[in-house]
């Protein structure tokens, strides 16, 4: 790895480069550091590097002038580089940052001084911006190193893997306490099970004691952190509860593709994470087999909510056609196999002759939303339209082509999705469906 750093001060970087880790990968070839005196591009007699802000106030202002040519410079120098700009309004600095730079060929620091660097310089020439925490430095000098330090010891070869793997922050917790000889120092003993020599055994002390310090210590960290069913329920004895922190989960019972894309656009605003059955690996179907929608999107519902242990929206819907007395209803799915073309062709024979006025037909969608206990509410909407003469449009599914709004003089097919997402019975419904949602979900 290549580092290049600009700074007005460079020897503030000799002792902290020159001892320990950083110094032997230097040694070894690891990484290279170049250090690089903004000073050396300004241009006037007095290598004037700052000015007055404009506006007024305390403190000075890094030129830009004189940091574009240097951090052009300084580009030109080796293969293209993010440049980065330490400053207290960067980006906090933690581990997964620095584990994603040590991962990039070559990175350009640039330290911030005074009162920082003019704006112009960081809408131009700035890639990223960093801090290293909640607190005000002179300088951007001594965050440069601590990021260096970061990296460098994470670079290949640098230090040994296993050091690496078992330290704090690495695994997203904090670390185990470690022991050396004496076994007994201050009247304190060394834990027996690290005597012991059954290794399973003190890894597993260890990943315990890993989790009880970050729950006393960073509670904040168990939140991010990748944890195990066994690390949940160790942490849970201590009076951990999981957080609320990532979005519930609503499972969306169908296996229908354009229905499920329906319900992402009816629903997706809510601050719930939409699921289906197949992303979930369950058995999406559930058998229709009752006389009314009410009672096929209950059972969907309940079925799928007690299988998955989520709360669960399904629905049954269909097209009533008043010549057909209703046909073909809730039952539409189950008397007529084949293709949605080949359905609505079926019932398109069965209306031919009659005339507009007597084509009358309306969409029915009812929603059950299921809660694992068994608890079950469903709401429902209507959509009216008539039959058209003949298919129109390519969008939706089902019998979406045949179905006219009359006050639109377009089908269901043919409606853009906001159109759809608007006025179908589905979206009527959904419009039902969302305080009960948020009242199961408590999202106020
Ligand atoms: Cl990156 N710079 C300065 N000047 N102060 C800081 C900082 C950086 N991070 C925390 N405090």
């Amino acid at each position: 790895m290549r580092i290049d750093i600009l700074t007005l001060f460079p020897g503030m970087f000799t002792g902290p480069f020159s001892e320990s880790i950083v110094r032997r990968a230097v040694e070894e070839g690891r990484v290279q550091i170049f250090l690089h005196n903004i000073r050396d591009w300004a241009t006037d007699r007095h290598r004037t590097v700052d000015d007055t802000p404009y506006g007024g106030g305390a403190g000075m202002v890094l030129k830009p002038e004189v940091l574009g040519r240097a951090i052009r410079a300084v580009r030109a120098l080796a293969e293209p580089a993010p440049v980065i700009l330490l400053t207290p309004q960067g980006r906090p600095f933690h581990q997964r940052l620095a584990a994603e730079l040590a991962g990039r060929p070559r990175l350009i620091l640039l330290c911030g001084h005074y009162e920082g660097v003019d704006e112009r310089v960081r809408l131009l020439h700035v890639d990223e911006e960093v801090s290293i925490g909640d607190y005000v430095l002179t300088g951007g000098e001594l965050p440069a190193m601590v990021l260096v330090d970061a990296v460098v010891r994470l670079l290949p070869g640098v230090l040994d893997q296993e050091s690496l793997a078992a330290e704090s922050h690495h695994q997203g917790l904090l670390e185990y306490p470690h022991y050396t000889r004496p076994a007994t120092y201050g009247g304190l003993t060394v834990p027996p099970i690290l005597l012991s020599g059954h290794h399973a055994e003190i890894a597993r002390w260890r990943r315990r004691e890993a989790l009880r310090r970050t729950f006393l210590r960073r509670p904040d960290l168990l939140a991010v952190a990748p944890l195990t069913a066994e690390d949940r329920a160790f942490l849970r004895t201590l009076g951990w509860t999981e957080p609320a922190d990532s979005r519930p989960r609503l499972l969306l019972a169908s296996a229908n593709p354009g229905k499920v894309q329906e319900y992402r656009d009816l629903l997706g605003d809510l601050p719930l994470e939409l699921v289906t059955p197949a992303e979930l690996g369950l058995e999406g179907e559930v058998e229709e087999s009752g006389d009314t929608y009410q009672e096929n999107a209950c059972r969907k519902a309940l079925t799928l909510a007690r299988r998955s242990g989520l709360i669960t929206l399904a629905d049954d819907s269909g097209l009533e056609v008043d010549a057909l007395g209703g046909a073909p209803g809730p039952r539409s799915h189950r008397y007529q196999a084949g293709s949605d073309a080949e359905r609505y062709r079926h019932l398109l024979q069965q209306l031919e002759g009659l005339p507009p006025e007597r084509r009358t037909a309306r969409f029915r969608c009812v929603i059950a939303i299921a809660t694992p206990e068994g608890e079950v509410y469903t709401v429902e909407g209507v959509c009216p339209g008539r039959i058209a003469a003949e298919p129109r449009g390519t969008g939706g599914f089902g019998y979406d082509p045949i179905f006219l709004l009359p006050e639109l003089g377009r089908t269901m097919a043919e409606l853009s999705r906001e159109e759809k997402n608007r006025l179908s019975h589905r979206a009527r419904a959904a419009r039902r469906a969302r305080p009960i949602l948020r009242q199961l979900f408590a999202l106020g």
